[in-house]
């Protein structure tokens, strides 16, 4: 049995290992348990000094060993909170306004990438199959092969890929297409993504090489999650406050990749166009605060507080919040509950790969009593969800009238929806997108 060598920014924190918390974690879980595999990244610890002795953590679970290094304060904000989080990041979510773009940046970025494949290296064998993850990586494999590497490496991209016309407005950008070169098989979310990344590789006369591969969830263990999490006091207490009353809930990383400001317009226009449903709906959302210390963030946190509070004390009252606001993560099992708990689920990124929770949402409803997700059409979850009320995250109209339409469609039409979106949920699965992916790098021929 083939190695699979998985690498990626941010290894499962010790804590995780054996059951993984979530994201890239979780969707990658089956692959690791149908190969003896070896898991290598940033430990998430930042090191003192200039790393010359770095140590290599080593930690061994079941069949998978986990190699880690950590990163100097200058390589975290170089290479992670710099080029990776504050130039690639909004660049590949069509924000070339919000890129904070300067050559030192680049260079830590690029020496973070030489010294992961320096590290990784001589741990790899000629029949591994490498598979490396997202855009903090995007010139490992070709580091990897400076140093005659000769495993089958392949990519997989978790975030969107513009246009050529915006993507070169990243200087490196040429290089950074010929460095892709490298990877044996290169994996995107979407056909849109797809075309995006041939269109590029074809102005600069290389040949095409994306490939879709969409990622999903494990329905079945977040539904049974969703199912179990009932009994959990906490949701208990919110099913008794809710008083029989319908519930909104929105999940996402605080980023501004995920339209949280236009929603919190779309539910005040919401609240200001259909005043009947003022003290008779609460909107949760749930926003765990991210890269905090990236200048974009800390503002994007300040307008939610000012938007969140102006919705509550314009429609408020003494026994009613219209919006609970919370900037911590809950346990997975509480918001699988949650999920099942409302009536409507608010998806409405700007820009999107994915969107997981879209897929979890629907996952975790039952279906006596399923909910709707209302989507935005620029997540990648949005091309196989059409059965989802999709709308632009931009035009607050659009989203008031999807909350409305939601709050009021019968329960034959929610469930002629839901299950549709059901058989996509279950049909593209992390086990499948795990698989396919693994197959396309078997099949690749080594010399
Ligand atoms: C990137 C791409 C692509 C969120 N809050 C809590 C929590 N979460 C979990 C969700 C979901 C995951 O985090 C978020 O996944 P998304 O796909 O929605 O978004 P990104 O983090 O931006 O992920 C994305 C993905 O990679 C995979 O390829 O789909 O497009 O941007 O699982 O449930 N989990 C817990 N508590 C929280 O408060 N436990």
């Amino acid at each position: 049995m083939q190695r699979l060598v998985i690498v990626s920014n941010r290894v499962p924190a010790v804590r995780d290992r054996k059951q993984p918390a979530g994201g890239l974690a979780v969707a990658l879980r089956a692959a690791v348990q149908d190969h003896p595999c070896l898991w290598f990244g940033w430990s998430g610890q930042q090191i003192g000094g200039d790393g010359a002795d770095r140590a290599l953590g080593v930690d061994t679970v079941g069949h998978v060993t986990y190699a880690t290094i950590g990163l100097t304060h200058k390589e975290y904000n170089g290479f992670y909170q710099g080029y990776s989080n504050a130039v690639l990041w909004p660049l590949c979510h069509y924000r070339a306004g919000f890129m904070n773009y300067n050559r030192h940046d680049q260079q830590v970025y690029a020496s973070v990438n030489t010294l992961f494949a320096t590290r990784l290296a001589p741990m790899l064998k000629p029949d591994d199959m490498v598979w490396v993850h997202d855009y903090h990586l995007f010139p490992l494999g070709k580091a990897l092969r400076d140093l005659k590497v000769k495993a089958r490496i392949g990519f997989f991209l978790h975030i969107p890929f513009p246009p050529w016309s915006l993507m070169r407005a990243l200087p490196e950008a040429p290089a950074l297409m010929r460095d892709l070169r490298a990877y044996d098989v290169i994996g995107v979310q979407t056909e849109d993504d797809a075309r995006n990344m041939n269109e590029a590789f074809a102005v600069l006369g290389i040949p095409a090489r994306a490939r879709v591969f969409p990622i999903g969830i494990d329905p079945d263990s977040f539904f049974a999650c969703a199912c179990e999490g009932q009994n959990l006091p906490q949701v208990q207490r919110l099913r008794q406050d809710l008083r029989g009353l319908p519930l909104i809930i929105g999940v996402d990383r605080m980023d501004y990749s995920k339209g949280l400001l236009e929603r919190l317009r779309g539910y005040d226009t919401f609240l200001k166009r259909y005043p009947e449903y003022r003290g008779k709906v609460t909107y949760l959302q749930i926003t765990p605060v991210s890269r905090g210390s990236v200048p974009e963030y800390q503002s994007l946190r300040a307008e939610l507080d000012q938007i969140v509070g102006h919705i509550n004390g314009t429609y408020g009252a003494f026994d009613w919040t219209p919006v609970r606001y919370l900037t911590h993560p809950l346990p997975r099992e509480l918001l699988a509950a949650f999920f099942q708990l409302s009536s409507a689920a608010l998806v409405t990124p700007l820009r999107d790969g994915m969107n997981l929770v879209a897929k979890e949402y629907v996952a975790a409803q039952v279906p006596e009593n399923p909910g709707t997700l209302i989507l935005s059409r620029f997540a990648g979850a949005a091309a196989d969800m059409e059965d989802a009320l999709l709308v632009n995250p931009h035009d607050s109209d659009e989203i008031a009238a999807a909350l409305h339409k939601a709050l009021s469609l019968s329960g034959s039409e929610r469930r002629v929806r839901w299950e549709r979106l059901r058989a996509e949920v279950w049909r593209v699965t992390a086990a499948g997108w795990a698989r396919s992916f693994i197959a396309a790098m078997s099949e690749v021929r080594t010399t």
